[in-house]
């Protein structure tokens, strides 16, 4: 091809995937999101910068077709970068560009990013990974990814329907020649399930833990897999799946899922509510999971990502001190952390805090700086990931003559338990073994598990306003800068409850701004909720009906 000639994909673009609407459409926490009418286009596109991003890196990228939380009628994509994180950010321009321009300035604008990059081997054959969602939209806009792939003479590699983590798994499989796994969905489940048999031993049922876990897919691509996890899981793990609706039923997400749990903290249809039963929901891509239970009394008790993060770090911590070597572990939150949480990981565990602004990109991109990072947003999205210093130390340990052969078999499980966990990206499958893994090994029953701190009661609330952009943000997105005032109002009103806290931000994924508030009270943390989306609404441009306090 001559290098500097892209009338190809010009001309597909223009024949199949022309772009036909106006508003303007910004990469944002986890890509491009919105109702999938409007995305065609932007979908080729990304199938186009996906080989440019191929070639330059000279390795597979990934892109996952989904809207993940979001409604069904919604859609949006994801793009992977080699090490299985999301696009390094400085492509995020890029990627907002390719989206919006014209079709008459797509050639110009693949030749611009060509030359700033100096990207010279054009002719290579660069494989592109692409998954999918369960929405009805997906398939067909997974073929306008594909279809850019192909116009600039890359290989897409259609997975089909997969959760988000897997698709991070294959890019990363295939980068690393393999070391990390089979880059298929066999080699995924038989990489997680093996290491989750080996650390379970045989006797499943320990203390007052059992083996048994009640699953809410969502009606989504979790519900999909979760059949091939359970047979490779045989005896050790009873998964009872629920919601699993046929694909296009309007149910994705619809009052179940991960996102709708922790949100309304309340248990989702279509569960059977039986008192004191471990029960876990997925989202609508899988790489989010929350937990909760039914006490006796009827009482509905959430256990989101800051239990699992606190859970994960605590066992870890205990696991590093076995082997006897010296690393530092680290945990990263969001300023959706509840106080609590954050008091309980510094004060108790003593386990160093830092904060990152929404989104997994961030959170990943800071827990980077320790040897062992914990990542999760209280949504329920996280992982833990491993500096290569200590997958070698651990491993230079199991060998050490001057270990005892406790710290060999600490060392050797530690490695087993790398295996467990997907480090690419959070992953609620992954995350589900992990917690169960944990549990089992305390012989804990969930209750036991919340017993280690006691939340601060929380409310999240969304506030419709006119453009969400006029609302930013800084210091990890605890304090708001614009519109003026709009923070002088919120420490006002959080200063009135004791123990008030409460910030907003836009969000990336939704086109409405986001409201969280905690306080020592229910009735408080409602309150403050309440007149904080309030003063948003007056201050921020509000549309339709004004919140009610
Ligand atoms: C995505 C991101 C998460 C983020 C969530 C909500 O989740 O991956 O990191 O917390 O959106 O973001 P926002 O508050 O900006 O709308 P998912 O599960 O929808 O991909």
């Amino acid at each position: 091809a001559n290098n500097n000639s892209y009338r190809t994909a010009y001309a597909f673009a223009r024949e199949m995937y022309p772009k036909k609407t106006k508003s303007h459409l910004q990469y944002g926490t986890a890509g491009f999101r919105t109702k999938a009418t409007d995305l065609e286009h932007v979908m080729y596109r990304m199938g186009l910068l996906a080989v440019l991003r191929a070639r330059y890196k000279k390795s597979v990228i990934g892109v996952m077709v989904t809207a993940s939380h979001n409604p069904e009628p919604d859609n949006g994509v994801k793009l992977v970068d080699p090490h299985g994180e999301m696009l390094e950010q400085s492509w995020e321009p890029w990627a907002t560009k390719f989206a919006n321009v014209i079709d008459e300035k797509l050639e110009d604008t693949i030749n611009e990013l060509i030359k700033a990059f100096d990207i010279t081997n054009m002719n290579d054959r660069v494989e592109i990974v692409v998954g999918k969602d369960t929405r009805p939209s997906s398939p067909h806009l997974a073929k306008a990814v594909c279809d850019g792939v192909l116009a600039l003479s890359g290989k897409p590699i259609d997975y089909g329907i997969v959760t988000t983590p897997q698709l991070h798994y294959f890019v990363v499989c295939k980068n690393t020649n393999r070391a990390y796994g089979q880059p298929n969905e066999e080699g995924y489940y038989a990489k997680l399930t093996n290491a989750f048999k080996k650390i379970r031993g045989t006797e499943y049922t320990k203390g007052n833990y059992h083996n048994r876990v009640v699953y809410d897919g969502a009606n989504g691509v979790g519900a999909k897999k979760i059949k091939y996890l359970k047979e490779a899981l045989g005896d050790s793990l009873k998964v009872d799946m629920y919601n699993d609706e046929i694909i296009g039923s309007g149910k994705l997400n619809y009052m179940c899922g991960a996102d709708y749990v922790k949100s309304h903290q309340t248990f989702p249809n279509g569960l059977p509510k039986d008192k004191n039963v471990r029960c876990c929901s997925v989202d609508g891509d899988a790489d989010r999971i929350v937990y909760y239970y039914t006490d006796d009394d009827g009482l509905f008790h959430l256990m989101d990502g800051d239990r699992i993060a606190t859970l994960a770090a605590a066992y870890l911590k205990e696991l590093l001190q076995q082997t006897g070597i010296e690393l530092n572990l680290g945990l990263v939150q969001t300023a959706y952390a509840n106080g609590a949480s954050t008091d309980y990981i510094s004060s108790e565990l003593n386990v160093p805090v830092a904060f990152a602004s929404t989104g997994v990109k961030h959170l990943h991109h800071q827990a980077l700086n320790y040897d062992i990072g914990v990542y999760f947003e209280a949504n329920g999205h996280g992982t833990v990931i491993f500096s290569q210093n200590t997958k070698e130390k651990l491993r230079a340990g199991t060998r050490c003559n001057s270990f005892t052969e406790d710290q060999r078999q600490a060392c050797s499980k530690f490695l087993t338990l790398i295996d467990l966990i997907n480090e690419t990206v959070g992953d609620a499958i992954s995350d589900m073994l992990l917690v169960e893994t944990i549990l089992h090994e305390k012989g804990w029953d969930i209750s036991q598990w919340e017993a280690c701190y006691t939340d601060l009661p929380n409310r999240l609330m969304k506030v419709t306003v006119k453009d969400r952009n006029v609302i930013t943000t800084t210091d990890a997105e605890r304090i708001c800068l614009t519109p003026q005032d709009l923070q002088d109002e919120i420490d006002s009103l959080a200063a009135k409850y004791p123990k008030g806290r409460s910030f907003v931000r836009p969000s990336g994924t939704e086109d409405i701004v986001r409201v969280y508030a905690e306080a020592g009270t229910t009735a408080d943390a409602d309150k403050l909720a309440a007149e904080v989306a309030l003063k948003v609404f007056e201050l921020a441009g509000g549309i339709g009906a004004p919140p009610e306090i």
